[in-house]
């Protein structure tokens, strides 16, 4: 059937037109065939969300929102972006959702210019903790046109130091303060966040993007009912198109995130994607979904207790989410060779900054790991208790075991085929 090699149908069409390009491609679509896929914030899309980004919809300017445009012919795309914003709504539970923004850091600007004028200050959480560039470092616009201060972890817990964020906040009083992380494991107290905000006059920024997908499936509390402004990915935990998401309650805070995505900081909207993020969210509005964010979340669980039997230590003893950090210290290797060990038996992982890393950022102590993309493929808590210990095995002897190791992803990745 067509819609069964809809994916290596395409690609053999580029291949013959593009011979280059097209073998770039295959040799991609092999890696991620072949590979373990443990990077946190990569997933595996359904046929139908990579199939909707491949249409005509790339070819139409449509600056504006539906119904006002500053381009003739956009009546298909006008319905086209209305499910999508539709179906946000229903999915979150909120009132607003702009989803034009490109990626998750022009989600995240075009929020900062709703909330803030240049030169007000931010209060977020530092990169160094498991924040996010564009929350406001130093090196990132974020933290170039805003003042930006930076909040961190308790040292005895390694969870977000509360208390810290509230000194802070008196002390710096914040236009904004921002919550959510891209290297995070714990469950994010958005109501602390929300009172802090309150005592300081503070708007309350959540960025949900790694998240997305468990707060839709219900299994971590939504950040809708306190925060003024909620941005996202949604091709992280969400498994849709690699792109952006704005969601907010107040009318007033809507009108100012439309402006501040268009023409703030972005030119025409990618049609092409924002369907197949009308594709993705009606895929996560499907009981399936729920399923598979408990299979998510019962992964990274069980993966996280087999790396602790096996000697690792866990940044904040563990894991609530999707996600862990790895401290492979006790093994006597850094972040940057268990990554590249990890790397040479087909399982992909990323180095990480753990808090107080003694190490450099392009080095150091730790890897994070997490179970969207694997449980896509249908690992279940089985698999998982054999990754941990696969992943033990390299960190204790490289030599002696990479070549069992690569044989039995091979077998995994074997029964466990993607886009067949
Ligand atoms: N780079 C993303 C991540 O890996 O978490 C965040 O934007």
């Amino acid at each position: 059937m067509i819609q069964d090699n809809i994916i290596q149908s395409t690609m053999d069409f580029i291949e013959k037109y593009d011979p280059e390009v097209g073998a770039s491609i295959k040799e991609e679509f092999a890696r991620e065939r072949r590979n373990i896929e443990l990077i946190a914030s990569e997933n595996i899309v359904s046929k139908a969300v990579m199939a909707t980004m491949g249409t005509c919809l790339t070819n139409k300017y449509a600056e504006g929102y539906p119904g006002h445009r500053y381009y003739g012919g956009c009546y298909a795309v006008d319905v086209t972006e209305e499910i999508a914003r539709k179906r946000a709504c229903e999915l979150f539970s909120c009132n607003h959702a702009n989803v034009q923004p490109h990626s998750g850091a022009s989600a995240n600007l075009a929020a900062f210019m709703a909330m803030m004028k240049p030169g007000d200050t931010v209060l977020g959480m530092g990169l160094p903790a498991g924040g996010h560039l564009s929350h406001g470092t130093p090196m990132n616009i974020s933290g170039k046109v805003f003042h930006a201060v930076q909040y961190g972890l308790r040292d005895d817990t390694e969870q977000i130091d509360y208390d810290q964020v509230r000194q802070l906040a008196k002390e710096n009083h914040p236009q904004l303060i921002v919550a959510g992380a891209s290297a995070y494991p714990r469950i994010i107290d958005f109501k602390a966040f929300r009172e802090i905000a309150d005592e300081v006059g503070a708007r309350l920024m959540v960025d949900m993007a790694h998240i997305a997908g468990l707060v839709a499936a219900g299994l971590h509390p939504s950040p809708l009912p306190y925060a003024d402004v909620v941005t996202s990915t949604t091709h992280k935990t969400l498994r849709g198109p690699r792109g952006g998401l704005i969601l907010c309650n107040d009318d007033d805070v809507y009108k100012k995130v439309n402006s501040a995505v268009f023409p703030g900081t972005q030119g025409g909207p990618l049609e092409h994607i924002i369907a197949a993020k009308a594709v993705c969210f009606g895929e996560a509005l499907k009981p399936e979904f729920k399923a598979y964010q408990q299979q998510v979340v019962k992964n990274a669980a069980t993966l996280a207790a087999e790396l602790l039997k096996q000697g690792f230590r866990l940044v904040s003893g563990g894991t609530d989410n999707h996600l862990m950090l790895v401290d492979v210290r006790n093994f006597h290797i850094t972040g940057k060779e268990m990554e590249h060990r990890l790397d040479e038996v087909y399982i992909t992982v990323n180095k990480n900054a753990i808090p107080n890393d003694p190490e450099k950022p392009t080095v150091t102590s730790g890897i994070r790991v997490g179970t969207p993309a694997a449980t896509t493929r249908g690992f279940k808590e089985a698999e998982m208790t054999e990754i941990g210990q696969m992943m033990a095995m390299v960190a204790k002897d490289f030599d002696a075991n990479a070549d069992k190791v690569r044989a039995e992803v091979n077998a995994l990745c074997k029964r466990f085929p993607i886009y067949e």
